[in-house]
C-alpha cells in the first residue's frame, strides 16, 4: 500500500495520513485525507486544508463517511440467492464460485441469445476513472453487452449547453468572488455543492446580489438576498421574458450579439411571444418580479447565472436548459470574469476515449444497441427485442434511485433473468439479486477523480486494507474477463496501470496535463489542470465550441435532431391546464423530488445518524392546499397517480407555494413506509432532448390515511421497517 505521507503524530497517536478524493456525485469533488491507526483502522477522514475548493471541511454526508466505511451491515462476502426471488434470503459462497457461476451463465447467454441480452447497470456510485469510467465499457465491449445509455441525470442539460456554446466550460468556483450579480437558477448548491457557498457568501460581502430561482424555499434559497419561486417547468418563458423586457428597453448588447452570435433575428421573434403579462401567467410570478429582474441582469456586471442538473429533469428540461444558456449572451456576458454561465467544468479535460474503453479494439465486437437507463423497468418488461436475460448492477441502485421504479421490480422479479449485483450494502436491488457481491468503499481502492465544479485532479490512494472479501469494480471485471477467456492486457491491467496509460494518451493531446504523472499524483494526491492565466475565463476569447464558433442561438444541430432549433416554452407533458387557478381538492398537484441535504441519491440513506438528521421521507404541501385535504403535520399521506403511490410523511410548510409539493430524495424504499419511496410515482418518460430524465414531470393525487394519526416523531416509520 503506497503512503503519500511518512507517519505523523496526533491525539498522541503514531497516525499514516493518506491522501484521497471524495468518490461521490458532487461537483466539489473534495480532497480528502485519511487518518490511520497502526492497527491499519481508519480514525479519521477530513478535507484537505491546502486544496482551495475544499478548504478543510467536508460536507455533513462524508464527514460521516467512518461510520460507512465500517457499518455493521457491510457486504464482505458473495452470496447466492437461496430463497425466491427478492426474498433476502441468500447464503455465502466463494469468489471463485460466484465468478464461475457468472461467466458460466454469460457463455450460456451470448452462445444461446447473443451477448446484448446481457445488460450492465451502473451510475454515479463512484465517479472514478478506473472504478467508474473504465469499469463502464472496457470488459463490456468486449464482451458484446448490450450499452447503457447514461441518462438518468444531466443528460438533456449537457445536450442543451453543448447546442448553445459548444463545451461544459466553466469558471472556478473561486471566480464567485468577482461577480456583482449571480443567478442560482434551479440549482441548489447549501447541499448539492456546498463548497459553492463560501464563495458565495464572499461575494455578497463584496457587494454581490445574490438571486435564486427555485420553486422550493431550499436552504440555498434562504440565503440569498432575494429568492423568486416560478411554478415548476416554466423557467424558460421566464427568460424568454427577461430578453423581451431587454430587447424592447434597449438593455441587450447589441455590439456583442452582433459579433458572437447566430440567430439573433429569428430569437427576437421568439421573444415578443413572451410579454411579461404572458410570461407572469405562465411562470405564476409578478409581472413586476419579471421587469425588475431582467433590468437588473442586463444592468449589473459582472452577471453570473449558474445552473446545475436539476432544471433539467422535466419533459421540456432540454429547452428549458438551452434558454437559459442563451442569457449570458443576449447581455454579452459570456468571456467575462465573474460572468456567463457556471453548469459545468468537465469539458475542460476529456479522458482519451479510446484508452478508456478499448471499443476500438479488434478484439471487441461491433457496437451493440443502447438501452435508455430511464427506461430500464420498461426494458425488463418487453420493451428490449432481443429481452434481457442478465443484468449486472454496479455504482447504483435502481430499485431506489430509477423512475417508474414498480416496473423495475417487476422485472427483477422475472425467474429468467439472472441478477449480479455489486454493492457495499444490501440495497433493494441487491434484494432482488441472483449473486451479490460485496464492493470496496473509496477508502479501499485506488482511483483518479476529474471533477465537474471545479479545475483541480485528486487521486485516491487506498488507505485501509479491504473489508472481509470486498473487491473494487475492475478487480471483478479483470475476475470475469479471466473466467470468460479474455486475455487482452488491458482488461488484466491493474488500477494504476490504467491512470497511467490513460494520463500518458491524454496528456499527448491535452496540453492541461502537463507534467501531470502517475508518480506526482501519488505523492501529493491533487493538482490542478494546468491551464493558463489567460485561458481561466471560459469564452473570453470570443470562440464557442459549436459549428459556427458562435453561440447558437439558432441550431442547425438541434434542427437535424428534430428539435425547435430555437430556444422556447412549451408546456410540460404532465400538467395542469390552468396552473394559476387555485387547485381544487381531488385535484394532481406537481410534485419536486429534488435532492435531500444528508444525502448523495440514495446512498448514504441507510446511515441512521443521516437518516435522522433527514427526519423522514416528507411531503411538503403549502397551508393552502393541506387545509383544503383535510392534511396536518406529521400526518402519513397516500401520494400517487397512474404509475403507483407511495406514502409520505406530511409536513405542511411555506417552502412551496400553493400548487407545487415536495419531497427529497431518495429514500431506500426499504427504510420508507410500505417498502416503496417517490419513484414508485415518477416517470420513465424521455425528456425533449437526449434521452433525459424527467423525475420532476410529475403530477400527483394526494390524500390522508384516515387513520394516520400525526406522530411526535417521524422517523419511526422508516426505523419499524427496517429489516
Ligand atoms: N446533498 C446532496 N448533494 C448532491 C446530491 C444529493 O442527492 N444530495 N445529488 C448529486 C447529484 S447526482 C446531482 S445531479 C446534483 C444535483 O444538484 P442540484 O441541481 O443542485 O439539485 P436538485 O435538488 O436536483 O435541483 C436543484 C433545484 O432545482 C429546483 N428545480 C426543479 N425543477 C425546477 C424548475 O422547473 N425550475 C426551477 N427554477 N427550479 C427547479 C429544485 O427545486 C431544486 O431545489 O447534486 C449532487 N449533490
Ligand atoms: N425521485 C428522484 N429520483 C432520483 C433523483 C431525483 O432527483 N429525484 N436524482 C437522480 C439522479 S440526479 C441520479 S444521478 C441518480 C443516481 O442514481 P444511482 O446512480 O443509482 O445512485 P444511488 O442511488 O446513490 O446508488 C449508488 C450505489 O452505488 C453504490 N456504490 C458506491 N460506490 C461503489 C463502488 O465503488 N462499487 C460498487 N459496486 N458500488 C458502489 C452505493 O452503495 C449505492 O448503493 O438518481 C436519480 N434518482
Ligand atoms: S459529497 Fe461533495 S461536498 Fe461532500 S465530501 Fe464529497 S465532494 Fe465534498
Ligand atoms: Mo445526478
Amino acid at each position: 500500500m503506497s503512503l503519500n505521507t511518512p507517519a505523523k503524530s496526533a491525539d498522541g497517536r503514531q497516525l499514516r495520513v493518506v491522501y484521497g478524493a471524495c468518490p461521490h456525485d458532487c461537483p466539489d469533488t473534495c480532497a480528502l485525507e485519511t487518518h490511520v491507526d497502526e492497527q491499519g483502522r481508519a480514525v479519521r477522514v477530513q478535507g484537505r486544508s491546502n486544496h482551495p475548493v475544499t478548504r478543510g471541511w467536508l460536507c455533513a454526508k462524508v464527514n460521516r463517511y467512518l461510520e460507512r466505511v465500517y457499518h455493521p451491515e457491510r457486504l464482505l462476502y458473495p452470496l447466492r440467492r437461496s430463497g425466491p426471488k427478492g426474498s433476502g434470503q441468500f447464503t455465502r459462497i466463494s469468489w471463485d464460485e460466484a465468478i464461475a457461476e457468472i461467466a458460466g451463465r454469460w457463455r450460456q447467454l451470448a452462445d444461446t441469445h447473443g451477448a446484448e441480452t446481457i445488460l450492465p447497470y451502473s451510475y454515479a456510485g463512484t465517479l472514478g476513472l478506473v472504478q467508474g469510467a473504465v469499469t463502464d465499457s472496457r470488459f463490456w465491449n468486449r464482451l458484446g453487452a448490450s450499452q447503457l445509455e447514461r441518462a438518468i441525470c444531466g443528460h438533456a442539460a449537457e445536450e442543451a449547453v453543448l447546442l448553445t456554446v459548444g463545451g461544459r466550460l466553466a469558471a472556478s468556483p473561486e471566480s464567485l468572488a468577482e461577480s456583482k450579480l449571480i443567478l442560482i437558477w434551479g440549482s441548489n448548491p447549501a447541499s448539492t455543492a456546498p463548497h459553492v457557498m463560501p464563495f458565495l457568501r464572499e461575494a455578497q460581502r463584496n457587494g454581490s446580489r445574490v438571486i435564486v430561482i427555485d420553486p422550493i424555499r431550499t436552504l440555498t434559497a434562504r440565503s440569498a438576498d432575494q429568492h423568486i419561486q416560478p411554478l415548476p417547468g416554466s423557467d424558460a418563458a421566464l427568460a424568454l421574458s427577461m430578453m423581451y423586457v431587454m430587447v424592447n428597453e434597449g438593455l441587450h448588447n447589441t455590439a456583442w450579439i452582433a459579433e458572437h452570435t447566430l440567430g439573433w433575428e429569428q430569437l427576437r421573434e421568439r421573444i415578443q411571444q413572451y410579454p411579461p403579462e404572458r410570461a407572469a401567467a405562465i411562470t405564476g410570478l409578478a409581472v413586476e418580479t419579471i421587469v425588475t429582474l431582467a433590468r437588473e441582469y442586463a444592468t449589473t456586471a459582472p452577471a453570473l447565472l449558474r445552473i446545475s442538473d436539476g432544471i433539467n429533469r422535466h419533459t421540456n428540461g432540454g429547452q428549458m436548459v438551452r434558454t437559459l444558456a442563451c442569457l449570458p449572451a443576449v447581455v454579452g456576458q459570456y468571456g467575462v470574469a465573474g460572468g456567463g454561465l457556471m453548469y459545468s467544468t468537465s469539458d475542460w479535460l476529456k479522458w482519451d476515449r479510446a484508452t478508456v474503453g478499448r471499443g476500438d479494439d479488434p478484439a471487441c465486437p461491433p457496437a451493440t444497441r443502447s438501452l435508455n437507463m430511464n427506461r430500464l423497468g420498461a426494458i425488463l418488461t418487453g420493451e428490449a427485442d432481443p429481452p434481457v436475460y442478465s443484468l449486472y448492477v454496479y455504482n447504483a441502485n435502481p430499485v431506489a434511485s430509477t423512475p417508474n421504479a414498480g416496473k423495475v421490480v417487476e422485472g427483477l422479479m422475472r425467474e429468467d433473468l439472472f441478477t449480479v449485483v455489486h454493492e457495499l450494502f444490501e440495497t433493494d436491488t441487491a434484494r432482488y439479486a441472483d449473486i451479490i457481491l460485496p464492493a470496496t468503499s473509496q477508502l479501499e481502492q485506488v482511483d483518479i477523480h476529474k471533477p465537474y465544479g471545479h479545475l483541480f485532479l485528486q487521486y485516491n490512494t487506498p488507505a485501509i486494507e479491504p473489508q472481509g472479501e470486498a473487491r473494487s469494480n475492475w478487480d471483478v471485471m479483470r475476475a470475469l474477463a479471466a473466467a470468460m477467456g479474455f486475455q487482452e492486457s488491458w482488461l488484466t491491467a491493474d488500477a494504476n496501470e490504467i491512470i497511467d496509460e490513460v494520463l500518458t494518451t491524454t496528456a499527448a493531446r491535452q496540453p492541461l496535463l502537463a507534467g501531470l504523472t502517475l508518480e506526482r499524483f501519488q505523492a501529493e494526491g491533487s493538482i490542478p489542470l494546468a491551464i493558463p492565466e489567460h485561458e481561466r475565463i471560459p469564452f473570453s476569447d470570443g470562440k464557442f465550441r459549436t459549428p459556427s464558433g458562435k453561440v447558437e442561438f439558432y441550431s442547425e444541430q438541434a434542427a437535424a435532431k428534430g428539435y425547435d432549433p430555437m430556444p422556447g416554452w412549451v408546456p410540460e407533458v404532465e400538467s395542469r391546464p390552468d396552473p394559476l387557478r387555485p387547485a381544487t381538492k381531488g385535484e394532481a398537484l406537481p410534485l419536486l423530488s429534488s435532492a435531500a441535504h444528508h444525502f448523495i441519491s440514495s446512498t448514504f440513506a441507510n446511515q441512521q445518524t443521516l437518516m435522522t438528521k433527514e427526519h423522514a421521507p416528507t411531503l411538503r404541501i403549502n397551508p393552502e392546499d393541506a387545509k383544503l385535504r383535510g392534511i396536518r403535520s406529521g400526518q402519513l399521506v397516500h401520494v400517487s397517480n397512474e404509475r403507483g403511490w407511495c406514502r409520505l410523511v406530511a409536513e405542511v410548510s411555506e417552502v412551496v407555494r400553493p400548487g407545487v409539493l415536495a419531497t427529497t430524495t431518495v429514500w431506500w424504499p426499504k427504510f420508507s413506509p410500505d417498502q416503496r419511496n417517490i419513484n414508485w410515482t415518477t416517470s420513465d418518460r424521455l425528456a425533449d432532448f437526449n434521452g433525459g430524465s424527467t423525475f420532476y414531470t410529475n403530477l400527483v393525487f394526494v390524500t390522508p390515511e384516515e387513520s394516520s394519526q400525526p406522530q411526535e416523531s417521524p422517523v419511526g416509520v422508516f426505523v419499524e421497517n427496517k429489516s
